[in-house]
């Protein structure tokens, strides 16, 4: 018998797929050695090619399966996806609130193609209840601006994005560049600490995929999880997420998919 591996949650809707969601996130932690948990707080009817349905969990059966789990197990680190729901957000929160190990808050709303995977109010409850109990919050631009207000194109936007979800209580924000303009495109910013830094991508990997801000954020937590700290977290998720990129493929007619099957520590 050996001792068990660090557990890391996931909270995040079902993508029958694979690419995204729990899916992608349980492999993704399993990939970076730790034990991967797991609760749906969606399900989705998806191909490879788009978003066609989304039926939501009721906020009483995310509370119960958090409570199941939580009075029983503790995990090293947990990161939430997809929640539906300003109701589930709330009840997220309130958990979150009580727990002793880091949350990574990947803010999801909207899939790249297909129906909204929220509804109602859901940016709001993520401001209130759920990012003032966030370790890390991974918004990428457009999602910075929703949580902000503000319009984020250029990497100073992004610097004062992140400082607006700092304001909102995350402990620590990266703003993905992915969707940024001209030069600045692919370039994230780091707030960790009250200091902001700027992590260049070794070179965006062209090409349409599905899944990245999932397996990024999976990543993230799963490296927290095995004693990582978050910059070192961030820095070796993305770097790691470039390979798996590189190596993507497609598994139908839609987006490639991440290569969960990327060795973490492996090189384009
Ligand atoms: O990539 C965002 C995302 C997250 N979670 C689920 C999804 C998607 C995108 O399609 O389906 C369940």
């Amino acid at each position: 018998m050996t001792g068990a591996p660090p557990i890391v949650l996931t909270v995040a809707g079902s993508d029958p797929s694979g690419g995204a969601g729990l899916q992608a996130d349980l492999k993704t932690i399993h990939q970076h050695g730790a034990y991967g948990a797991a609760i749906p707080t969606l399900i989705t009817v998806q191909s490879s090619e788009r978003v066609l349905d989304v039926e939501l969990l009721s906020a009483d059966l995310v509370r119960a399966q958090l409570s199941g789990l939580l009075d029983d197990i503790e995990p090293a680190a947990a990161k939430t996806g997809a929640l539906g729901s300003a109701a589930v957000a709330h009840v997220l929160g309130s958990v979150m609130r009580e727990t002793g190990f880091p949350w990574v808050v990947d803010p999801v709303w909207l899939p790249s193609r297909g129906k909204a995977l929220s509804e109602g109010n859901v940016v709001e409850a993520y401001k209130k209840a759920v990012i003032p109990h966030a370790a890390l919050v991974t918004p990428n631009a457009l999602e910075a601006g929703r949580l902000t207000g503000l319009t984020v194109r250029t990497l100073d936007d992004a610097r004062a994005a992140a400082e607006g979800i700092a304001a909102l209580g995350a402990a620590a924000v990266l703003v993905k560049g992915g969707h940024l303009e001209g030069e600045a495109r692919g370039t994230d910013i780091l707030l960790f600490e009250g200091e902001v830094c700027e992590l260049r991508a070794s070179g965006l990997v062209p090409g349409r995929f599905h899944g990245t801000g999932c397996a990024l954020s999976a990543a993230i937590a799963a490296r927290i999880a095995l004693g990582a700290d978050i910059p070192t977290a961030v820095n070796g998720a993305k770097a790691w997420l470039g390979a798996a990129l590189v190596h993507a493929f497609a598994i139908g007619k839609g987006a490639q998919h991440v290569n969960h099957l990327w060795p973490i520590d492996g090189k384009p």
